[in-house]
């Protein structure tokens, strides 16, 4: 398609209760939309950079200033514009994958609408329904964090995801496996916030039968995680250090991980997500499709991603009132019955979601900056 405009949206969006990861705590996300207009139909994307660039350099000004400088004119001076050219033509930009991403997934859902196809059949989905986990953030004391993970379970989620830093960790593993007995799948993400000194300390976690430790050490340093996960028997897992499909092969080879989350706004689109679930799929490293507290809008097209054969392990696929009083999209609600714990699929063409478009200028932040 021709692209005649990209829209910017932000929107801020008050979190149902604060989040705190050991990098940061946010109690609102400011949201950065991107809609594409094109010559044949309209879609949008969500950008999932957090509102600092704390989690990875990326941040929404950034972004919103990067798409507005670089990655939009690019898209806007090419005659033909489709959701498997947009990568190459971004290519020249280096990074800004989140800000990328966002456009790729617009167009992408501008073209699906128009073909009558879902993000789900596109992508290759074999799922109706997708398991789902939760992320439990860092709480103030012991007694609020078991609250609040007994409310998730009395929701129905089926993975329990423990947020956790230096002096956050054994405590709290240790009282919310009591509460949900040994069976229940239990998880840990430490964003990065462990060095090579804590490795004796972190060996400690094998007590606790746990799924996987995501990400303990720094973006950049794929050796230190190979040097615990010799020194452990929980499975590692990586999160910020993935930022293609390349780095996680390389990761995967040298032993650094043998579980990947996968973030289509960190690896720079849902083309490349694919690619990457593709090759875990070859060496059969199971994947789980993270989040970044994505509003209705990225959730629908994550959801639709989950549901590709690899995604064998629960993702952070919530559903909207984990995060948001009231979604900007119609709201993701887990099922019921044999679908406990579950989140659809949805079908509808493109993201199969529809943006409140009046909630977007109800609680936008900044006048919307249109460009063409
Ligand atoms: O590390 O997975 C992470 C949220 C923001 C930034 C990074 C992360 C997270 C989460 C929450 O863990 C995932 C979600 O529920 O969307
Ligand atoms: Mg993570």
């Amino acid at each position: 398609m021709r692209v005649e405009a990209i829209e910017l949206h932000r929107v801020g969006m008050p979190l149902v209760r604060p989040f705190e990861t050991s990098f940061a705590r946010e109690t609102e996300r400011e949201v950065l939309l991107v809609r594409v207009r094109g010559d044949d139909g309209a879609g949008w994307g969500e950008c999932v950079a957090g509102n600092d660039p704390l989690y990875s350099s990326e941040y929404v000004d950034g972004c919103a200033r990067v798409i507005e400088r670089y990655l939009a004119p690019s898209l806007l001076a090419a005659h033909d514009v489709g959701g498997e050219t947009v990568a190459e033509l971004l290519r020249p930009i280096v990074g800004h994958r989140m800000a990328k991403a966002a456009l790729e997934a617009a167009v992408l859902d501008a073209e699906l609408r128009e073909a009558d196809t879902s993000f789900g059949e596109y992508l290759g989905a074999v799922a109706d329904w997708v398991d789902c986990g939760v992320s439990v953030g860092i709480s103030p004391d012991l007694d609020t964090l078991l609250d609040e993970v007994a409310g998730y379970l009395d929701d129905g989620y089926l993975r329990i995801k423990l947020k956790i830093k230096p002096g956050w960790d054994i405590a709290p593993i240790a009282a919310v496996r009591e509460l949900i007995g040994p069976d229940m799948m239990l998880q840990v993400d430490a964003n990065a916030s462990y060095t090579v000194a804590d490795i004796d300390h972190l060996r400690r976690l094998d007590a606790f039968g746990l799924l996987l430790i995501e990400q303990p050490f720094v973006e950049e340093d794929i050796a230190t995680h190979v040097l615990l996960a010799r020194a452990i028997e929980t499975p590692l897992c990586l999160d910020e250090s993935i930022v293609n499909a390349e780095i996680a092969l390389d990761a995967i080879e040298r032993g650094a991980a043998s579980v990947i989350n996968i973030k289509p706004g960190r690896v720079g689109g849902y083309l490349e997500a694919v690619r990457l679930h593709d090759i875990c799929a070859e060496l059969e490293v199971p994947v789980w499709c993270g989040g970044m507290l994505e509003t209705g809008v990225g959730r629908a097209a994550n959801v639709a991603l989950a549901a590709l054969p690899g995604f064998t392990l629960p993702g952070d696929t919530s559903a909207s009132d984990r995060y948001y009083a009231e979604d900007l999209t119609e709201p993701f609600v887990l099922g019921t019955g044999v679908h406990a714990g579950q989140l659809p699929v949805p079908t509808g063409p493109g993201t199969g979601v529809t943006v409140r478009e009046e909630l977007v200028r109800e609680w936008a932040t900044t006048p919307v900056v249109v460009l063409r």
